[in-house]
């Protein structure tokens, strides 16, 4: 069964991650979180709800600004579900955000197995040219609530993925066009700066260090294209050699397994930060155990012939101290 995250993965145009279906079949259902870490810095408020009809905003429009974003899944469906905050240029609309409408109008879901095909890829090439925001998602506890910056404009939020079945509901920001986003800025206990520019050398650069325990992070897309964080834990120390092997293991080709690949229901979520454009900061809550923790963005670089940024530097270890 394909999954969000995969599709989001297949969305990056490659074969090797169909095994990442184990992580996102892991991902825990939405809960309560409590007490949110940014409850204290009274932004103004958005909620996103997800139920069998797709996902609704609300309110349906704001004046540009920081946010604090809600998700919410009152769906059926424990698969987990994003609210990614996109600007639609002139000419583009929700539909342009999903694939709900050719799903209504019977045509095929594309399949993702292998990745979109090139002219797939060249749809969704104006996704690296706009606005887009960030945003929180249910993939665990603690990533159902992002801060972003919302300039004027009209806005579709997003699945994370043009080729979801779920159609994108409508955001209008109203505002002056280029002006300063104002509000309370969060504390961030760690800054993960994405780099890398021309089609090579994205990486994640981490300001401070991740502890164990739940932690606001903030994340700046220094780089030249988008970028998504995705935070996983497995229970025992591996190396990227280790994740890379069981990334790129094709069972259909006939291979033997090595025996130090890793088991993809073991990893866990420990943070997520939706796509977001170049020159943007975002805030989100990630939930460390001790150890390690594997950063890494699967968006594919257009650059360089839709390789992964994961392949491109974008797939890094780094240590969870105790706290
Ligand atoms: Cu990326």
């Amino acid at each position: 069964m394909r999954s969000r995250l995969v599709a989001i993965a297949a969305t990056a145009a490659m074969a090797l991650v169909s095994s990442a279906t184990a992580l996102a079949q892991d991902a825990t259902p939405a809960s309560p979180a409590g007490e949110s870490l940014f409850a204290d810095l009274g932004l103004p408020e958005i909620t996103v709800t997800a139920s069998d009809e797709g996902l609704q905003v609300e309110p349906s429009e704001v004046e540009a600004g920081r946010y604090l974003v809600t998700i919410v899944n009152d769906s059926a469906s424990e698969e987990p579900v994003f609210a990614g905050f996109v600007q639609l240029p002139e000419g583009r609309t929700t539909e342009d955000l999903s694939y709900a409408d050719e799903m209504a109008a019977g045509e095929a879901t594309p399949s993702m197995d292998m990745g979109p095909t090139p002219e797939q890829l060249e749809e969704v090439m104006w996704l690296f040219e706009t606005y887009i925001a960030g945003g929180p998602s249910t993939i665990n506890e603690v990533s159902d609530r992002a801060v972003i910056n919302l300039p004027a404009g009209e806005y579709g939020i997003w699945d994370e993925d043009p080729f979801s079945v779920n159609p994108a509901p409508a955001l209008t920001v109203t505002g002056e066009a280029d002006a300063e986003i104002a509000g309370p800025e969060p504390e961030a206990a760690v800054t993960i700066v994405e780099t890398g520019e021309g089609g090579a050398g994205y990486q994640f650069e981490v300001r401070g260090e991740f502890m164990a325990g739940p932690q606001i992070v903030e994340v700046l897309n220094a780089s030249d294209q988008p970028h998504f964080v995705e935070a996983s834990q497995y229970p025992e120390e591996v190396t990227i050699d280790q994740v890379l092997a069981t990334f790129m293991f094709d069972p259909s080709a006939g291979a033997t397994p090595s025996p130090d690949m890793l088991d993809f229901e073991q990893f866990t979520f420990a943070g997520w930060a939706s796509a977001q454009s170049i020159g943007t900061t975002q805030w989100v809550v990630m939930d460390f155990a001790p150890g390690q923790t594997l950063i890494a963005c699967w968006i594919p670089d257009p650059m360089a012939g839709g390789t992964p940024h994961a392949l491109e530097g974008m797939l890094q270890l780094f240590e969870v101290s105790e706290g």
